[in-house]
This record gives C-alpha cells, sequence and structure tokens, in this order.
C-alpha cells in the first residue's frame, strides 16, 4: 500500500512562480508515489482577518489553479476543509490533549500575535486544527515549507501523547522540507524570497498576471554590471536567479543553461526567460480558465470531501470512545 501524504494551503492571495517552481513542482512529483492528499486550509486562513468576498473567490481559483499547474484529480484528493464538519470537532478533543505551553511557544504564534495586540485565539490553537487536519487522514508524510515544520512536530507530540494516554489510534507524521529546493528571489531585490505578499510586487510574478507585464517585469529584473551569465549566486544573485527560472522550466542544468548563453549578453538572456515564464505561465492560464467555473472542478471536490469526511467521521467516532464522551457503550480494550 503506498503511504499517506498531505498537505494543506492557505487561500490567502494569488501564487507566485517561486511557489510554482519551489512547491508546485515538488507536489507534482510525490503525486506518483504517495496516495496524496491535497486541501485548502480556509479555516486556518480565518485566524487572521479576511474579506469574506476575497476569501471565497480565492478559495476556487486556488483548486482551480492548482490542477491547473498539474496536480492530476486522479491521483490526488482534493478538498476544502471547512466542508468537513469532523474536523473542528477532533481539533477540539486534541486541544484537550495540547497544553498552552506548547502552543504559545510556537514561532509562528509569538510573530503573528507581536503584529497586532488583539490576536484572536484562533491564532493560539492554530497549530491544533492542522494537526486534526493530519492525524484524522492517518498521514504518513506532511510536505511544508520551514515555517510550518514545527507545527507538523507538535502534531507528531500530541499524536505520540494520546496514543500512549488512549491507544494507539493515530500514524505518527513526519515533515517534509524538501530543503534544497531551489530558492526563487525576488527580480527587483534578488538577496530576497519571491513572496506573494512582498509589499513591492514589480519583482514578484504571479500566475494569473498578465503576460505582457510578466516580460515587462523580467526584462527589467536587476542584474550587474559585468557581462556574463554565470551562476554565482553570492555576487551575482540576479543573473542567478534568471539561471534558476530557465533552468527550472526548461527541465536543463545550470551548467547546460551557461553554456546555451555563453555568448549572449544580458537582454538576450532575460528575452528567453521572460519566452520560457510566459509559454509556461500561458498554458496555466488556459486550464486555468477552462476549469475555474467548470462542472468538472465542482465533482472533484465533492468527491474529494466525501473521502475526506468518511475516514475522519471514523477517527473522531474512535477518538470519542477512546476519551469516554458521547453515547458509545464501547469500552477501551
Ligand atoms: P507569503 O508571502 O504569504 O509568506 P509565500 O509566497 O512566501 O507566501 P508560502 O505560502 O510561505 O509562500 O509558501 C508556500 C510554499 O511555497 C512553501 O512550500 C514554500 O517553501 C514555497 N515557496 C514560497 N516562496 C518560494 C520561492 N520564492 N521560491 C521557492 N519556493 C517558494
Ligand atoms: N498552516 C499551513 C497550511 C496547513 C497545513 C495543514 C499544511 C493547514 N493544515 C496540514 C500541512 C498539513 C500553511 O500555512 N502553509
Amino acid at each position: 500500500m503506498k503511504k499517506i501524504s498531505l498537505t494543506g494551503l492557505q487561500p490567502t492571495g494569488i501564487i507566485t512562480l517561486g511557489n510554482y517552481i519551489g512547491a508546485i513542482k515538488q507536489m507534482v512529483g510525490f503525486q506518483n508515489d504517495y496516495d496524496s492528499y491535497i486541501f485548502i486550509a480556509d479555516m486556518h486562513a480565518i485566524t487572521i482577518n479576511q474579506d469574506p468576498i476575497t476569501l471565497r473567490k480565492n478559495i476556487r481559483s486556488l483548486v482551480a489553479l492548482y490542477i491547473a499547474c498539474g496536480i492530476d484529480p486522479e491521483k490526488n484528493t482534493i478538498y476544502i476543509q471547512s466542508d468537513n464538519p469532523y474536523v473542528a470537532n477532533i481539533s477540539w478533543l486534541l486541544e484537550c490533549n495540547t497544553y498552552y505551553g506548547e502552543l504559545s511557544r510556537m514561532t509562528q504564534f509569538k510573530e503573528k500575535s507581536k503584529k497586532n495586540a488583539n490576536f484572536t485565539s484562533g491564532l493560539l490553537t492554530y497549530p491544533v486544527l492542522m494537526a486534526a487536519d493530519i492525524l484524522s487522514m492517518h498521514a504518513d508524510i506532511v510536505p511544508v515549507g520551514i515555517d510550518q515544520k514545527q507545527h507538523v512536530e507538535l502534531a507528531r507530540d500530541i499524536a505520540i501523547r494520546f496514543n500512549k494516554k488512549y491507544k494507539e489510534i493515530f500514524t505518527i507524521p513526519e515533515p517534509i522540507i524538501n530543503s534544497d529546493i531551489t530558492k526563487i528571489t525576488d527580480l527587483q531585490n534578488p538577496t530576497k524570497k519571491m513572496s506573494k505578499s512582498s509589499e513591492n510586487q514589480k519583482g514578484v510574478i504571479s500566475l494569473l498576471e498578465d503576460l505582457d507585464v510578466i516580460r515587462k517585469k523580467i526584462m527589467s529584473a536587476t542584474t550587474d554590471s559585468e557581462m556574463n551569465i554565470k551562476y554565482d549566486p553570492e555576487n551575482k544573485p540576479g543573473i542567478s536567479n534568471l539561471i534558476n527560472i530557465y533552468s527550472s522550466l526548461s527541465f536543463k542544468s545550470r551548467e547546460e543553461v551557461e553554456q546555451e548563453f555563453k555568448n549572449s549578453n544580458y537582454g538576450e538572456f532575460k528575452k528567453c526567460v521572460a519566452d520560457i515564464v510566459i509559454e509556461t505561465v500561458k498554458n496555466i492560464q488556459e486550464k486555468y480558465n477552462e476549469i475555474l467555473n467548470s462542472d468538472y472542478l465542482n465533482e472533484i471536490l465533492d468527491k474529494g470531501s466525501k473521502k475526506n469526511i468518511e475516514i475522519s467521521k471514523k477517527v473522531y467516532e474512535t477518538m470519542k470512545d477512546c476519551i469516554g464522551i458521547g453515547r458509545s457503550n464501547k469500552t477501551l480494550d
């Protein structure tokens, strides 16, 4: 039997070329080797303030965009977190087995609660809901960005504690951090990560952006005063970033890219980078527009939710039996 891979995505903005090269391509790789679950973590998104209309739009848009990027609905179970009423209930049962001290020590909580004195209690319990997502689906591996590693480790601790206290019901999940993925940097400020929440969007390429705007952004990317196309992230971060982008989208090694452009100037190289980015993004956008408002998308989400609910309902009932709440007369053996 294949191992289970599970990951959640927050519907908080349009994904970037950095997300595509760094995270989505890895997920596309996993879908053949794992029984793979991908869901939209809309309940996590509301731990901070969200505009309801934008949020609703982003949820569907993100599903369509992931499928357009190559996440195959035949190989992945895709669902929306809030479609499942059991996950918040499981989260509560887990909360009663998680210590305040553990949650208040989480880096993300410390950072985000500092930004706004009026933070919600959801911001504190956020990692427990994440543990509920993971443990309710028996995930073996959880691919996440480095910032979420601590939360997956907490899910592990909670699972081990629950299994010990009651019964071995949870699989112990393992975070998968692909640390050697290519980090794509900001085109204007190439020592900084390309980030969808960047204040200055001139250096950021969104996957739903106008293609002419993308070309302009790449043509005006920051480079250096030399003339050679050489991979040297320390001294030539701008050119190295463009080499990474070209290499990833063309499936060529960095050395092959250097060789291919050894007689080109920066303008010629940038034009080729723009061409390949535009070709990739154009294909994604065409697929995206086809599926965004289709019944196909609804069918995928219905099928995904059904499976998610079925599995987590069983876990919820077993947890209740273990803890001793509800009507069941089952006893622990
Ligand atoms: P935010 O601006 O909200 O922090 P982000 O665009 O930086 O968002 P995340 O939501 O933090 O992205 O990350 C989602 C996934 O994409 C993670 O697995 C992360 O490692 C990957 N990722 C994000 N930005 C990049 C990037 N510039 N290059 C490579 N991978 C990236
Ligand atoms: N917190 C994660 C999203 C997320 C998640 C999960 C990831 C919610 N539940 C379960 C992996 C497993 C984020 O902000 N990227």
